[in-house]
């Protein structure tokens, strides 16, 4: 705690008084309200931080250096205070499916607080920070969960600690910093979204856990679907990221001493370049390997197929990652000549009750302040519900709108994954505070058997409990190895013609990493539909 108190101290104060949550509102002085539904805060016994990339944006460093750097633009503005950290600009987007996962904590929390089984007689607050999905704006983010519950007041708020553990982050690059910052102050973090292996390291990230299985599993994996389908000549194509960049090694790590060769790696830089997207389509056109294994996100990934498709080729067999394998921008009708048939492993979906029902009733009629709600009827209809200053580059809505195709997955709520996953990280917290609480007396886990002292619990004693706790939901059991990381499981997915001419993503396997060596891979062969709508698997050799 000390060294919290002296970090808050240190910051500058301007600095900490703009690290804003997202409050359409203004808490009063060492009270946090309620009523800013859905303003992503509550108050609570316990209070739980989360950090979603509700904004995207596409950064560009400016690295001239013959002017005084111009701020940083963001339209994120309207959610957080603007901040001369760095020359970068930012173009901000909303992402539904950001708001959705927000949502989904939201929910979780909720539904645990009505529970009379979990956490009966104590309740869990919550507080919601965008990250932007960058780096640089998560490490922001960061810093205003170490300013505790109330950044209105802190450090300077009695009794404002920091949040007792955090649901976060999204992307790996942006896990590595949140996991440092928060480290020195032992506050655990629970990713729903980070998959890199290097996060497994304990030495480096003592503080974190994740609900998704690392990459390392993955890339196991997709080494067994290869042998399995004895494609020994296969090409690699990655984003330019630390998901990338790991699965890359991991895959290449797996693949020694199994006969099976990569004919070629390529990277998609970061700023897209067609230049460079042409070259890599014609190395691959031009090689004999007609497998390739692609790790990447599907917004780097799309201009990418758009030139593929523009150059016409075919006969690729496509080895999605995890990150695009359920990706439904490519599900259009337009896509199968190219990409039907495309098999990888995607994250395992479950049940969350009632969440359809909850994300319909965001709406601007019922929230008619809330910028956030503004801006997602922005994103899903292209028009603005009011003449807000937010959303002041469209047009009125006029109820007549139809829901925008690219944001159709945000009421799709039929088989979530990473909604799920924040679900299932908000139980964990709420499990481990429920056993936390419920500790005996003289039987406890701290120094000289004592329990926690149920007035003032701190992030590190609830990490002893996370790291310990066992449940089973949506018939699924969690539970965290000593990395911090979950039973990996898989559903081996392959992408087919559905009735309407699209692509349909069919499970057709699964690998599940709890089963024995040899014995985790299950592939339905029968049911996979190969490129080019083929029923025979395609030779790589
Ligand atoms: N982990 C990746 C990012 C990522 C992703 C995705 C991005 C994953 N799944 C789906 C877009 C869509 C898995 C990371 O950075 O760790």
């Amino acid at each position: 705690m000390q060294a919290l108190e002296s970090m808050t101290v240190l910051l500058p104060w301007l600095l900490i008084h703009h690290l804003s949550a997202l409050t359409p509102g203004h808490a009063s002085k060492c009270v946090l309200q309620n009523d800013f539904d859905p303003g992503l805060m509550a108050k609570g016994d316990y209070v739980i931080g989360g950090i979603f990339p509700l904004h995207y944006n596409q950064e560009m460093p400016d690295l001239n250096c013959t002017y005084k750097p111009e701020p940083v633009r963001s339209d994120c503005l309207s959610l957080n205070a603007l901040y001369v950290l760095t020359s970068v600009f930012f173009i901000c987007r909303f992402d539904p499916r950001a708001f959705r996962w927000a949502l989904t904590m939201k929910l979780a929390v909720e539904e645990i607080n009505k529970r009379a089984d979990l956490l009966p007689n104590y309740s869990l607050g919550y507080k919601i920070f965008d990250s932007c999905a960058y780096p640089l704006t998560g490490q922001r983010s960061a810093v205003a969960v170490l300013n505790g519950p109330n950044e209105e007041n802190s450090p300077m708020c009695e009794g404002a600690g920091p949040l007792l553990a955090i649901i976060g982050e999204s992307g790996s690059a942006q896990s590595i910093v949140v996991s440092r910052i928060l480290r020195p102050f032992g506050i655990p973090m629970i990713s729903y979204f980070s998959s890199c292996a290097c996060l497994s390291d304990r030495r480096e990230f003592p503080t974190f856990f994740r609900v998704i299985p690392s990459d390392a599993y993955q890339v196991k994996a997709i080494a067994k679907l290869l042998l399995h389908f004895k494609w020994t000549w296969v090409g690699v194509v990655r984003g330019d990221h630390e998901y990338g960049r790991f699965a890359l090694q991991g895959l290449l790590k797996e693949l020694e001493g199994t006969g099976i060769c990569v004919a070629y790696q390529e990277m998609i830089p970061l700023l897209y370049e067609r230049q460079r997207a042409l070259e890599i389509i014609r190395v691959m056109n031009h090689s004999t390997a007609r497998v390739v294994v692609v790790f990447s996100a599907e917004g780097e990934l799309t201009p990418f197929l758009r030139d593929y498709m523009e150059q016409n080729v075919t006969g690729i067999q496509w080895i999605a990652s995890e990150a695009w394998v359920t990706a439904s921008v490519f599900t259009g009708s337009e896509y199968y000549p190219f990409l039907g048939g495309t098999i990888g492993f995607g994250i395992r979906q479950g049940q969350i009750p009632g969440l359809r029902e909850y994300l319909t009733t965001v709406n601007p009629d019922r929230y008619p302040s809330n910028p956030l709600v503004h801006e997602l009827w922005g994103a899903l209809y292209g028009c603005s519900p009011s003449s807000s200053s937010l959303n002041n580059h469209l047009t009125s809505c006029t109820g007549k709108e139809t829901l925008r195709v690219q944001h159709s997955a945000y009421f799709n709520t039929s088989s979530p994954r990473i909604s799920y996953n924040v679900y299932k990280g908000v139980y964990a917290i709420a499990y481990s505070l429920h056993n936390l609480i419920h500790c005996t007396p003289g039987k406890g886990p701290f120094s000289n058997s004592t329990c926690a002292n149920l007035r003032d619990v701190y992030p590190w004693q609830l990490q002893q409990y996370l790291q310990e706790v066992s449940f089973t939901i949506s018939g699924e059991t969690v539970n965290f190895d000593m990395k911090g990381d979950s039973i990996p499981s898989y559903d081996l997915i392959n992408w087919q013609r559905g009735s309407a001419g699209n692509i349909e993503f069919v499970n057709v396997g699964m690998f599940d990493g709890a089963q024995e060596s040899g014995q985790e891979l299950v592939i339905q062969e029968k049911a996979i539909m190969w490129p080019g709508h083929q029923t025979e698997v395609l030779v790589s050799v």
